[in-house]
């Protein structure tokens, strides 16, 4: 062990006084001049008992591909990093298009304590529209339909279900106004969205850092220090899917940022099954 480390975990005991000279060690005396002075005692070390645990270190994609972030009881989660799926010209007038034309609204959520709702609610630090056939709910708050797809979003979504392969009969679209709105740590793993969801994220705008951080061991008991961590910077134009068990082993979020940064547009689209259509699996929450 690096001096470094042993000293930062520093384990052990002061050192039972000698016999010899008497003294009074493990205590305080008081010096004739009425001031408190220590009587010198040494230290002694233990090695820890525990095993000592490397935090992992963050884990970066830019770069297109396919990636297996974890393969593990409930499967294997996989992400498919496509940067410049749209080109750049394109991707400015989308963006200019969805950013004045969306119904753009603030969501109200409840927090909650386990099972029950706490007061006061609080106001999500984004501006989120949904598009679909059926409301979608998280956070004890449900979101209604805008039934009609604004065109953009619907020459989008035949885009990117031909590159993933992969059916959506939904969209949230997010809108970050500035670097302090955000998306707090969650996974997409409502009941509503079947038991392995896929989900394809169109980002548009500012660059934002997408993060992932892996779900703790039962044993951490909700402890995430020591858990993998992936971040992917988001520019303009990228599309990212998620699939596999990816939103039933990971969680993910943007975080603030505290320099300048622009408007950003993300779009997820999803597929949302009507409840007795709902295929039957595991659920985090
Ligand atoms: O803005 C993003 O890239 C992520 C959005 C997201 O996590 C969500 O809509 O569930």
């Amino acid at each position: 062990m690096s001096d470094k480390r042993q000293r930062a975990r520093v384990q052990g005991s002061w050192a039972k006084p000698l016999q010899k000279p008497q003294q009074p060690s493990a205590q305080h005396v008081p010096s004739a001049a009425g001031s408190w002075k220590s009587a010198p005692r040494s230290f002694e070390f233990h090695q820890p008992a525990d095993p000592i645990r490397e935090i992992p270190v963050e884990k970066v994609i830019e770069n297109a591909g396919d990636y297996e972030i974890s393969q593990g009881p409930t499967g294997v989660s996989r992400l498919r990093l496509i940067p410049g799926f749209l080109p750049q010209e394109e991707a400015d007038w989308m963006f200019s298009k969805l950013l004045a034309e969306l119904p753009w609204s603030q969501k109200t959520n409840y927090r909650m304590m386990g099972d029950s709702i706490v007061n006061p609610v609080y106001e999500e630090p984004r501006l989120t529209c949904w598009y679909g056939e059926l409301p979608y709910t998280y956070s004890r708050s449900a979101m209604q339909p805008n039934a009609q797809w604004h065109p953009v979003l619907t020459t989008l979504r035949l885009a990117v279900e031909q590159k993933s392969g992969h059916k959506f009969n939904s969209l949230l679209c997010n809108l970050y106004q500035d670097g302090k709105d955000s998306i707090g740590w969650h996974s997409d793993n409502e009941p509503s969205l079947g038991p392995k969801p896929i989900i394809a994220s169109l980002s548009l705008g500012d660059t934002r850092v997408f993060s992932l951080r892996k779900q703790p061991l039962p044993e951490d008991k909700g402890d995430y220090t020591y858990v993998e961590r992936i971040r992917i910077p988001l520019t303009h134009g990228t599309l990212l899917v998620m699939e596999g068990c990816t939103q039933v082993d990971w969680q993910h979020q943007v975080a603030k940022e505290y320099h300048d940064r622009g408007p950003r547009i993300n779009l997820t689209f999803r597929t949302i099954y009507p409840e007795p259509e709902r295929p039957s699996g595991r659920f985090v929450r």
